[in-house]
């Protein structure tokens, strides 16, 4: 992506365990050739580095995040609790209650904590939406993304 030296999109994870459901938000962003990194940090076990790696995005120079989580699903309010960058919100099954907890967490932000949250394991959608973000700041990525969507 023209003048971006380092990822543009971070991703971050509540868990380890989450990872096999974010599968489709590495490929979407790979098949796009988006720049993006990946951390897991829990925002109930180590809030103090979620809160720093909100502080820190957008210096680090990162434009967009995607914030996926299950159960409690605190992560992606936390993030965007201490970024403007935008968070894209997803929420993930796996918890006693199929993923609608998470849903809710994720959903159910309070005013001014903005989080766009998508589909209970959308992850494919979580990065198309980051994506479509992102081509506003880098048009060569418009026609890649049109492509991938038909539209
Ligand atoms: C959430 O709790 C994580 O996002 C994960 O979905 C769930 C369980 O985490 P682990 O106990 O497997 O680390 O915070």
């Amino acid at each position: 992506m023209r003048g971006a030296s380092g990822p543009l999109v971070g991703v971050v994870i509540g868990s380890e365990s989450d990872r096999p459901r974010l599968e489709g938000a590495f490929r979407v962003l790979e098949e796009l050739g988006i720049p993006h990194e990946a951390e897991v940090i829990s925002a109930h076990r180590e809030p103090a580095r979620a809160v720093e790696y909100a502080r820190s995005a957008a210096e680090r120079g990162l434009k967009v995040i995607v914030a996926a989580a299950g159960k409690a699903a605190a992560l992606p309010g936390v993030l965007a609790g201490s970024t403007h960058l935008p968070v894209v919100g997803l929420p993930l099954s796996g918890g006693a209650l199929g993923g609608v907890e998470a849903l809710l967490s994720v959903s159910e932000l309070p005013r001014g904590v903005p989080v766009a949250a998508v589909g209970i394991d959308a992850a494919g959608n979580a990065a198309l939406l980051a994506a479509s973000i992102l081509a506003l700041l880098y048009p060569e990525l418009e026609g890649r993304l049109r492509s991938l969507r038909g539209l």
